[in-house]
Protein backbone atom coordinates (compact mmCIF):
# COMPACT_ATOMS: atom_id res chain seq x y z
CA UNK A 1 0.00 0.00 0.00
CA UNK A 2 1.61 3.36 -0.66
CA UNK A 3 2.12 5.90 2.11
CA UNK A 4 2.50 9.45 1.72
CA UNK A 5 6.42 8.46 2.53
CA UNK A 6 6.17 6.73 -0.50
CA UNK A 7 5.58 10.01 -2.76
CA UNK A 8 8.40 11.04 -4.57
CA UNK A 9 9.66 14.72 -3.10
CA UNK A 10 10.11 16.10 -6.96
CA UNK A 11 7.46 19.06 -7.85
CA UNK A 12 6.30 19.52 -10.65
CA UNK A 13 3.82 22.77 -9.39
CA UNK A 14 5.49 25.77 -9.01
CA UNK A 15 4.41 27.74 -6.30
CA UNK A 16 1.74 30.39 -6.76
CA UNK A 17 -0.91 29.55 -8.97
CA UNK A 18 -4.42 32.15 -10.60
CA UNK A 19 -6.91 29.72 -8.85
CA UNK A 20 -8.99 30.86 -6.08
CA UNK A 21 -8.01 30.06 -2.69
CA UNK A 22 -9.07 26.80 -1.80
CA UNK A 23 -9.11 25.39 -4.87
CA UNK A 24 -9.73 21.46 -5.19
CA UNK A 25 -7.45 21.48 -8.55
CA UNK A 26 -4.42 22.14 -7.20
CA UNK A 27 -4.33 19.23 -4.89
CA UNK A 28 -5.31 16.53 -7.35
CA UNK A 29 -2.53 18.27 -10.10
CA UNK A 30 0.16 17.93 -7.79
CA UNK A 31 -0.17 13.99 -7.19
CA UNK A 32 -1.16 13.90 -10.68
CA UNK A 33 1.87 14.87 -12.29
CA UNK A 34 4.16 13.30 -9.50
CA UNK A 35 2.64 9.77 -10.53
CA UNK A 36 3.14 10.26 -14.11
CA UNK A 37 6.96 11.93 -12.86
CA UNK A 38 6.64 14.84 -14.87
CA UNK A 39 6.76 12.76 -18.13
CA UNK A 40 4.07 13.92 -19.39
CA UNK A 41 2.47 16.14 -22.24
CA UNK A 42 -0.70 17.87 -21.21
CA UNK A 43 -3.88 18.91 -23.53
CA UNK A 44 -6.20 21.39 -21.74
CA UNK A 45 -9.04 23.14 -23.12
CA UNK A 46 -10.69 26.28 -21.59
CA UNK A 47 -11.39 25.66 -18.00
CA UNK A 48 -10.54 27.13 -14.93
CA UNK A 49 -7.40 24.43 -15.25
CA UNK A 50 -6.47 26.76 -17.84
CA UNK A 51 -6.53 29.34 -15.62
CA UNK A 52 -4.27 27.52 -12.74
CA UNK A 53 -1.72 26.59 -15.66
CA UNK A 54 -1.13 30.68 -16.34
CA UNK A 55 -1.20 32.07 -19.35
CA UNK A 56 1.92 32.48 -22.00
CA UNK A 57 5.05 33.33 -20.99
CA UNK A 58 4.31 32.14 -17.01
CA UNK A 59 3.25 28.70 -16.40
CA UNK A 60 2.35 26.98 -12.95
CA UNK A 61 3.56 23.47 -14.07
CA UNK A 62 6.95 22.25 -15.21
CA UNK A 63 5.29 20.16 -17.73
CA UNK A 64 4.44 20.72 -22.12
CA UNK A 65 1.31 22.05 -22.02
CA UNK A 66 -1.18 22.32 -25.49
CA UNK A 67 -4.32 24.57 -24.80
CA UNK A 68 -7.12 23.13 -26.81
CA UNK A 69 -10.44 23.92 -28.17
CA UNK A 70 -12.91 23.16 -26.25
CA UNK A 71 -14.43 20.42 -27.97
CA UNK A 72 -11.24 19.36 -29.26
CA UNK A 73 -9.22 17.81 -26.49
CA UNK A 74 -9.77 14.05 -27.13
CA UNK A 75 -8.74 14.48 -30.71
CA UNK A 76 -5.60 17.28 -30.03
CA UNK A 77 -4.68 14.28 -27.54
CA UNK A 78 -4.97 11.37 -30.12
CA UNK A 79 -2.75 13.53 -32.79
CA UNK A 80 -0.56 13.98 -30.01
CA UNK A 81 -0.26 10.28 -28.98
CA UNK A 82 0.25 9.43 -32.74
CA UNK A 83 3.07 11.83 -33.63
CA UNK A 84 4.52 10.25 -30.05
CA UNK A 85 4.14 6.85 -31.85
CA UNK A 86 5.49 7.94 -35.25
CA UNK A 87 8.91 9.13 -33.38
CA UNK A 88 9.20 6.19 -31.32
CA UNK A 89 8.71 8.27 -28.59
CA UNK A 90 5.42 6.62 -27.08
CA UNK A 91 6.92 5.36 -24.43
CA UNK A 92 9.23 8.31 -23.13
CA UNK A 93 5.83 10.59 -22.11
CA UNK A 94 2.10 10.01 -21.02
CA UNK A 95 0.12 11.90 -23.40
CA UNK A 96 -2.38 13.44 -20.42
CA UNK A 97 -5.90 14.94 -21.57
CA UNK A 98 -7.38 16.97 -18.65
CA UNK A 99 -10.54 18.89 -19.31
CA UNK A 100 -13.86 19.86 -16.56
CA UNK A 101 -16.96 18.53 -16.52
CA UNK A 102 -18.26 20.83 -18.89
CA UNK A 103 -15.86 20.06 -21.18
CA UNK A 104 -15.78 16.40 -21.00
CA UNK A 105 -19.55 15.55 -20.16
CA UNK A 106 -21.15 18.14 -22.15
CA UNK A 107 -18.93 19.47 -25.03
CA UNK A 108 -16.17 17.21 -25.49
CA UNK A 109 -18.09 14.06 -25.49
CA UNK A 110 -18.52 13.24 -29.17
CA UNK A 111 -14.61 13.55 -29.54
CA UNK A 112 -14.43 11.61 -26.42
CA UNK A 113 -16.26 8.64 -27.30
CA UNK A 114 -14.82 8.45 -31.07
CA UNK A 115 -11.23 8.72 -29.43
CA UNK A 116 -12.25 5.73 -26.92
CA UNK A 117 -13.93 3.18 -30.12
CA UNK A 118 -10.36 3.85 -31.43
CA UNK A 119 -8.79 2.68 -28.15
CA UNK A 120 -6.31 5.82 -28.63
CA UNK A 121 -3.07 5.67 -26.85
CA UNK A 122 -3.72 8.55 -23.74
CA UNK A 123 -5.09 9.27 -20.38
CA UNK A 124 -8.13 11.78 -19.85
CA UNK A 125 -8.44 12.73 -16.68
CA UNK A 126 -12.08 14.75 -16.09
CA UNK A 127 -12.09 16.81 -13.45
CA UNK A 128 -15.33 17.38 -12.13
CA UNK A 129 -16.75 20.52 -10.18
CA UNK A 130 -19.86 20.03 -11.18
CA UNK A 131 -20.55 23.36 -13.04
CA UNK A 132 -18.98 25.55 -15.68
CA UNK A 133 -17.16 27.43 -13.00
CA UNK A 134 -14.59 29.40 -15.27
CA UNK A 135 -17.73 31.52 -16.75
CA UNK A 136 -19.53 31.77 -13.50
CA UNK A 137 -20.99 28.86 -12.22
CA UNK A 138 -23.63 27.32 -15.07
CA UNK A 139 -25.11 24.40 -14.94
CA UNK A 140 -24.02 21.12 -16.88
CA UNK A 141 -25.05 17.61 -17.25
CA UNK A 142 -22.31 16.96 -14.35
CA UNK A 143 -24.28 19.19 -11.74
CA UNK A 144 -26.13 17.61 -9.15
CA UNK A 145 -30.24 17.71 -8.93
CA UNK A 146 -31.28 20.69 -6.53
CA UNK A 147 -27.85 22.54 -7.20
CA UNK A 148 -28.50 26.48 -7.47
CA UNK A 149 -26.57 27.92 -10.34
CA UNK A 150 -26.53 30.82 -12.72
CA UNK A 151 -28.46 28.97 -15.12
CA UNK A 152 -30.85 27.41 -12.70
CA UNK A 153 -31.01 30.02 -10.41
CA UNK A 154 -35.02 29.51 -8.73
CA UNK A 155 -35.74 25.89 -8.49
CA UNK A 156 -32.10 24.62 -8.64
CA UNK A 157 -31.57 22.02 -11.34
CA UNK A 158 -34.37 19.61 -12.02
CA UNK A 159 -32.44 16.84 -14.06
CA UNK A 160 -30.01 14.20 -12.47
CA UNK A 161 -26.41 14.26 -13.49
CA UNK A 162 -25.04 11.84 -16.76
CA UNK A 163 -22.48 8.94 -14.96
CA UNK A 164 -19.79 9.80 -17.34
CA UNK A 165 -17.58 7.13 -15.57
CA UNK A 166 -20.58 4.44 -16.72
CA UNK A 167 -20.52 6.04 -20.06
CA UNK A 168 -17.19 5.32 -20.57
CA UNK A 169 -16.97 1.41 -19.09
CA UNK A 170 -19.72 1.06 -22.13
CA UNK A 171 -17.04 1.98 -24.60
CA UNK A 172 -14.48 -1.27 -23.38
CA UNK A 173 -11.87 0.56 -22.64
CA UNK A 174 -8.75 -1.12 -20.47
CA UNK A 175 -9.06 1.39 -17.98
CA UNK A 176 -11.79 3.46 -16.18
CA UNK A 177 -11.56 5.27 -12.42
CA UNK A 178 -13.26 7.27 -10.15
CA UNK A 179 -10.96 9.95 -7.98
CA UNK A 180 -11.46 12.61 -5.42
CA UNK A 181 -8.95 15.26 -4.13
CA UNK A 182 -10.03 14.52 -0.91
CA UNK A 183 -8.20 10.75 -1.18
CA UNK A 184 -4.69 11.91 -2.87
CA UNK A 185 -3.06 9.14 -2.50
CA UNK A 186 -5.78 6.22 -4.20
CA UNK A 187 -5.72 9.62 -6.85
CA UNK A 188 -2.01 8.83 -6.85
CA UNK A 189 -2.12 5.10 -6.98
CA UNK A 190 -4.89 5.51 -9.91
CA UNK A 191 -3.00 7.41 -12.03
CA UNK A 192 0.52 5.51 -11.26
CA UNK A 193 -1.59 2.19 -12.25
CA UNK A 194 -3.29 3.97 -15.59
CA UNK A 195 0.01 5.46 -16.49
CA UNK A 196 1.65 1.89 -17.53
CA UNK A 197 -1.89 0.75 -19.44
CA UNK A 198 -1.32 1.09 -23.38
CA UNK A 199 -4.98 2.60 -24.66
CA UNK A 200 -7.48 5.07 -23.90
CA UNK A 201 -7.87 5.30 -20.46
CA UNK A 202 -10.60 7.46 -17.81
CA UNK A 203 -10.26 8.79 -14.52
CA UNK A 204 -13.13 10.66 -13.09
CA UNK A 205 -11.65 13.04 -10.72
CA UNK A 206 -14.33 14.94 -8.29
CA UNK A 207 -13.11 18.53 -7.41
CA UNK A 208 -14.92 20.17 -4.63
CA UNK A 209 -15.06 24.11 -5.50
CA UNK A 210 -15.56 26.97 -2.85
CA UNK A 211 -16.48 29.21 -4.86
CA UNK A 212 -19.28 27.90 -6.48
CA UNK A 213 -20.20 25.22 -4.10
CA UNK A 214 -20.59 28.06 -1.81
CA UNK A 215 -18.72 26.77 1.58
CA UNK A 216 -15.45 27.83 3.16
CA UNK A 217 -12.47 27.39 1.43
CA UNK A 218 -10.83 25.52 4.32
CA UNK A 219 -13.26 22.77 4.06
CA UNK A 220 -12.09 21.80 0.69
CA UNK A 221 -10.65 18.33 2.08
CA UNK A 222 -13.66 18.27 4.47
CA UNK A 223 -16.27 18.57 1.83
CA UNK A 224 -14.27 15.81 -0.46
CA UNK A 225 -14.35 13.37 2.12
CA UNK A 226 -17.63 13.66 3.13
CA UNK A 227 -18.88 13.20 -0.85
CA UNK A 228 -17.29 10.07 0.05
CA UNK A 229 -18.39 9.38 3.15
CA UNK A 230 -21.98 9.81 2.12
CA UNK A 231 -21.82 7.71 -0.70
CA UNK A 232 -22.64 10.69 -3.03
CA UNK A 233 -19.31 10.03 -4.87
CA UNK A 234 -17.87 6.25 -4.78
CA UNK A 235 -14.30 5.32 -5.40
CA UNK A 236 -13.77 2.41 -7.29
CA UNK A 237 -11.82 1.30 -10.48
CA UNK A 238 -12.74 -1.31 -13.84
CA UNK A 239 -10.18 -3.43 -15.53
CA UNK A 240 -11.18 -5.72 -17.93
CA UNK A 241 -15.16 -5.39 -17.05
CA UNK A 242 -14.05 -6.36 -13.36
CA UNK A 243 -15.04 -3.10 -10.75
CA UNK A 244 -13.36 -2.94 -7.28
CA UNK A 245 -14.26 -0.56 -4.55
CA UNK A 246 -10.78 1.10 -3.58
CA UNK A 247 -9.70 3.59 -0.81
CA UNK A 248 -12.46 5.13 1.95
CA UNK A 249 -15.34 3.25 -0.19
CA UNK A 250 -13.67 -0.18 -0.18
CA UNK A 251 -13.24 0.02 4.20
CA UNK A 252 -16.73 1.48 4.49
CA UNK A 253 -18.15 -1.69 1.95
CA UNK A 254 -15.96 -3.90 4.53
CA UNK A 255 -17.44 -3.06 7.65
CA UNK A 256 -18.33 0.46 7.86
CA UNK A 257 -21.13 2.47 7.21
CA UNK A 258 -22.40 5.48 4.68
CA UNK A 259 -22.80 8.84 6.61
CA UNK A 260 -26.08 10.72 6.05
CA UNK A 261 -26.36 12.59 3.24
CA UNK A 262 -27.99 15.65 4.86
CA UNK A 263 -24.45 16.20 6.34
CA UNK A 264 -22.76 16.87 2.81
CA UNK A 265 -25.76 18.91 1.36
CA UNK A 266 -25.79 20.95 4.38
CA UNK A 267 -22.36 22.30 4.58
CA UNK A 268 -23.19 23.98 0.84
CA UNK A 269 -25.15 27.08 0.15
CA UNK A 270 -25.24 25.88 -3.49
CA UNK A 271 -27.90 23.16 -2.46
CA UNK A 272 -32.10 24.29 -1.95
CA UNK A 273 -33.33 23.85 1.42
CA UNK A 274 -34.54 20.37 1.16
CA UNK A 275 -37.84 18.96 2.78
CA UNK A 276 -37.12 16.38 5.05
CA UNK A 277 -39.20 13.94 1.91
CA UNK A 278 -36.64 15.37 -0.72
CA UNK A 279 -33.83 14.56 1.66
CA UNK A 280 -35.20 10.54 2.31
CA UNK A 281 -35.75 10.90 -2.16
CA UNK A 282 -32.20 11.79 -2.25
CA UNK A 283 -30.78 9.37 0.64
CA UNK A 284 -32.65 6.15 -1.01
CA UNK A 285 -31.32 6.89 -4.91
CA UNK A 286 -27.83 7.21 -3.43
CA UNK A 287 -27.98 3.88 -1.36
CA UNK A 288 -29.49 2.08 -4.51
CA UNK A 289 -26.33 2.92 -6.17
CA UNK A 290 -24.19 2.18 -3.63
CA UNK A 291 -25.57 -1.04 -3.16
CA UNK A 292 -25.39 -1.78 -6.88
CA UNK A 293 -21.59 -1.24 -7.05
CA UNK A 294 -20.84 -3.09 -3.97
CA UNK A 295 -22.66 -6.18 -5.31
CA UNK A 296 -20.49 -5.81 -8.52
CA UNK A 297 -17.51 -5.75 -6.86
CA UNK A 298 -16.83 -9.64 -6.43
CA UNK A 299 -13.44 -9.17 -5.23
CA UNK A 300 -14.72 -7.59 -1.58
CA UNK A 301 -17.25 -11.26 -1.30
CA UNK A 302 -13.78 -13.01 -1.56
CA UNK A 303 -12.11 -11.02 1.17
CA UNK A 304 -14.86 -11.80 3.24
CA UNK A 305 -15.28 -15.54 2.73
C1 LIG B 1 -16.49 27.05 -27.73
C2 LIG B 1 -16.40 27.76 -26.43
N1 LIG B 1 -17.55 28.02 -25.76
C3 LIG B 1 -17.51 28.66 -24.57
C4 LIG B 1 -16.31 29.06 -24.04
C5 LIG B 1 -16.30 29.81 -22.72
N2 LIG B 1 -15.83 29.00 -21.62
C6 LIG B 1 -14.52 29.01 -21.23
S1 LIG B 1 -14.22 28.09 -19.88
C7 LIG B 1 -15.85 27.64 -19.78
C8 LIG B 1 -16.33 26.75 -18.65
C9 LIG B 1 -15.72 25.37 -18.65
O1 LIG B 1 -16.39 24.53 -17.75
P1 LIG B 1 -15.74 23.17 -17.33
O2 LIG B 1 -15.31 22.41 -18.50
O3 LIG B 1 -16.66 22.48 -16.39
O4 LIG B 1 -14.41 23.60 -16.56
P2 LIG B 1 -14.34 24.55 -15.24
O5 LIG B 1 -14.37 25.96 -15.72
O6 LIG B 1 -15.51 24.23 -14.38
O7 LIG B 1 -13.04 24.22 -14.59
C10 LIG B 1 -16.61 28.21 -20.80
C11 LIG B 1 -18.05 28.03 -21.01
C12 LIG B 1 -15.13 28.79 -24.77
N3 LIG B 1 -13.92 29.11 -24.31
N4 LIG B 1 -15.20 28.14 -25.97
S1 LIG C 1 -13.98 28.59 -9.57
FE1 LIG C 1 -13.72 26.69 -8.37
S2 LIG C 1 -12.60 25.25 -9.69
FE2 LIG C 1 -12.37 27.31 -10.55
S3 LIG C 1 -10.43 28.08 -9.70
FE3 LIG C 1 -12.10 28.80 -8.36
S4 LIG C 1 -12.29 27.22 -6.75
FE4 LIG C 1 -11.10 26.33 -8.46
MG1 LIG D 1 -16.57 22.36 -14.31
Amino acid sequence: MTTILDLPVEEYMLPGNRSCAGCGLGIGLRYILKALDGKCIMVVPASCLTVLGGMYPVSSVRVPWINSVFPGTAAVASGVSIGLKALNKENDYTVLAMAGDGGTVDIGIQGLSGASERNQNFLYICYDNEAYMNTGTQRSGATPRGVKTTTTPLEGKRHNPKDMPKIMEAHNIPYVATACVAYPIDLYDKVKKAKDIKGLRYIHLLVPCPSGWQYDPKDTVNIGQLAVETGAFILYEVENGELRLTGRSRRIAMGGKLKSIDEYLNLQNRFLKFTPEEIEEYQKEINQRWEILVKRDKSLQKEEN
